[in-house]
């Protein structure tokens, strides 16, 4: 099933039917050289469900262009990071603030913001969907999580990238959690810009999800720690995200 799936997708390819052939490429490849990936499509998938995986989910979300972005875009959820070691890293330009990326990865990194700044970046202008009925439209910037989870190198068994966040939301740490297929997504990125200006605190200072194949809920903010896991399993209520813990939505949250 796999080899049809991939020799669909090369005439897919060869045809020039896939955008960002490149970028997609890139990730597709990295995707099916990961055990953990391969066998959710060699498991008990029919073709059409593998077939949605690998082509509809890579789809690239729309983008915009800087005249079509809103001229206000609310914050929503928690507007600030809690506790004191976040205030001091805020009011110090997160001087001494790191990223860290550890769980199932052969090289756990601490990276400085300047570091991942000084990273390639990817810039796009998406619409954000909030569950809740309003949306708008934003530039982001940021490097892919695709690079820093290469960086880290993924161990074999990993298929969910955790998020854990510096915000405290009616007493639970948010945290949230995505598959590999939108983990390498081509236009998921840590945006440590918005707008053409640095990360406002109500938006996520430094450093935010940006998964734009899903809704508002699943791009995390505040994120301080990213962690690669086998299961969801054991971690606060189980079910890979504050909101999917508290029973309120799903853990897919496609769009
Ligand atoms: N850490 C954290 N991330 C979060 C939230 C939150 O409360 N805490 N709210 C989510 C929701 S419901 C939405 S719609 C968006 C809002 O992003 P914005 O404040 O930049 O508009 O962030 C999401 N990420
Ligand atoms: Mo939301």
């Amino acid at each position: 099933m796999t080899e049809k799936l991939i020799l669909s997708r090369r005439r897919l390819i060869r045809a020039g039917a896939v955008g960002a052939g490149g970028l997609l490429l890139t990730g597709c490849d990295r995707l099916f050289e990961n055990a953990a990936f391969r066998s959710v499509l060699e498991s008990g998938e029919d073709l059409h469900m593998a077939t949605q995986r690998a082509l509809g989910r890579d789809a690239l979300a729309r983008e915009f262009s800087v005249h079509e972005m809103s001229p206000v875009f609310r914050a929503n959820g928690s507007r600030e990071g809690s506790g004191e070691a976040y205030k001091s890293q805020l009011a110090q330009g997160f001087a001494d603030w790191s990223l860290k990326v550890d769980g199932l990865v052969e090289r756990p990194l601490a990276m400085p913001l300047d570091v991942l700044k000084a990273l390639p970046l990817r810039s796009q202008i998406t619409r954000h969907d909030c569950v809740e009925g309003w949306s708008a439209i934003g530039q982001w910037r940021g490097p892919r999580l695709a690079h820093l989870l290469d960086l880290a190198r993924l161990k074999p068994q990993t298929r969910y990238i955790v998020f854990h966040c510096a915000d405290v939301l009616h007493g639970h740490p948010y945290y949230e959690s995505i598959d590999l297929v939108d983990a390498f997504h081509p236009q998921t990125i840590l945006a440590w810009e918005m707008n053409g200006r640095p990360l406002e605190e109500k938006h996520g200072a430094p450093l935010r999800l940006r998964v734009e194949r899903q809704l508002g809920y699943k791009h995390a903010k505040f994120v301080t720690r990213i962690e690669a896991r086998s299961s969801l399993e054991g971690l606060y209520g189980g079910r890979g995200g504050y909101w999917e813990d508290q029973g309120a939505y799903a853990w897919y949250a496609g769009i």
